[in-house]
């Protein structure tokens, strides 16, 4: 448990730089904010820089205008922080930066998280890497901001899947209704801008993905894939949230989905219902992620991808299917 070492860090030093991955949830951004509300809370300096900037979906957080994408010359920061990332190389082009800083902490939650930062505070048990920021102004006695606080809210309905998955605590519900109280707003606002905004475009190309999807014969893994031209055609809002229709089926005990992003370049989304640990197949191929929901990149061409893929999957499926019987908690 290192979260007494962070603060510890935090209180003896002044200037910060906080990061999270590229492409980044509202888990990564909301983070990342909500930890920079807290450092400034605390008269601290604080830079946010994420490689490639603050995407278009998540304008809605308060603060993430102000995040660089890059910085005009070295920094001056004594302490990086990484917010949701597993793997450093994950920071992408903001490394450069990060590494300029004396000290590196590492805030995530994922089970794959290589232990890269000096301090690395990991807690696989926490549902969002917001979670743990929320847990870290307690540990301040700071409360969190209106801002703060859709941050941290947004953090927790995209990592909880709207607190439908395993993850989704009694806790998880508390902190929550503190935040949503705090942040003066309606969950109705939040799904919208997180979920409910897709273009006719995007949706009908969706029609014509999901007439792909595909099952194996007993039913138990179910996929879908989506070819480049596809790929281009759906947009990223569409397709990060593809994986859950094969998860979706009720014979699925795994769910992938897998995306062509170009050649010999094919992204994958895993899902489990609880059973089988998709961390450990996405491992397998050099990704990773948490025991339910991990990815992971295949260099081969889709039919490949699938083939390796399966076979993996095969390995990891209890002999005894789980149809028919209740999903475990
Ligand atoms: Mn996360």
């Amino acid at each position: 448990m290192s979260l007494p070492r962070v603060v510890q860090a935090i209180r003896r030093h002044r200037r910060f730089l906080v990061a999270a991955h590229v492409n980044p949830e509202a888990d990564a951004l909301g983070s990342a904010l909500g930890l920079a509300g807290l450092l400034r809370k605390l008269g601290k300096r604080v830079q946010i820089l994420n490689d490639g900037g603050t995407p278009e979906s998540l304008r809605f957080l308060p603060g993430s205008d102000r995040v660089a994408a890059t910085l005009p010359g070295p920094t001056d920061a004594e302490v990086a922080i990484t917010v949701d990332v597993p793997v450093f190389a994950r920071v992408g082009a903001s490394a450069k930066w990060l590494k300029q800083a004396g000290q590196l902490i590492s805030i995530d939650h994922h089970v794959s998280h290589d232990r890269f930062g000096d301090i690395n505070w990991v807690d696989p048990a926490a549902a969002a890497t917001g979670q743990m920021i929320y847990r870290l102004f307690r540990a301040f006695r700071i409360a969190p901001s209106k801002d703060d606080a859709l941050c941290l809210y947004a953090a927790l309905v995209i990592d909880t899947g709207s607190f439908k998955y395993r993850n989704t605590t009694p806790e998880v519900h508390r902190i929550a209704a503190d935040l949503l109280e705090r942040a003066r707003i309606s969950p109705l606002v939040v799904s919208q801008q997180l979920y409910e905004t897709h273009h006719l475009r995007g949706l009908r190309t969706l029609g014509v993905v999901l007439r792909r999807l595909q099952a194996t014969p007993d039913g138990r893994v179910a996929w879908v894939e989506v070819p480049r031209r596809l790929v281009r055609q759906a947009g990223p809002e569409i397709l990060d949230e593809l994986v859950n229709y094969p998860r979706a089926i009720k014979t699925a005990e795994v769910a992938f989905a897998m995306r062509e992003h170009g050649p010999r370049n094919v992204r994958i989304s895993l899902r489990s219902k609880g059973r089988v640990d998709v961390d450990r197949i996405a491992r397998a191929f050099g990704g990773g992620g948490h025991l339910a929901a991990s990815g992971c990149t295949i260099r081969g061409s889709l039919s490949s991808a699938r083939r390796a893929l399966l076979a993996e999957i095969r390995t990891h499926l209890p002999s005894v299917p789980s149809h028919g019987r209740p999903a475990r908690r």
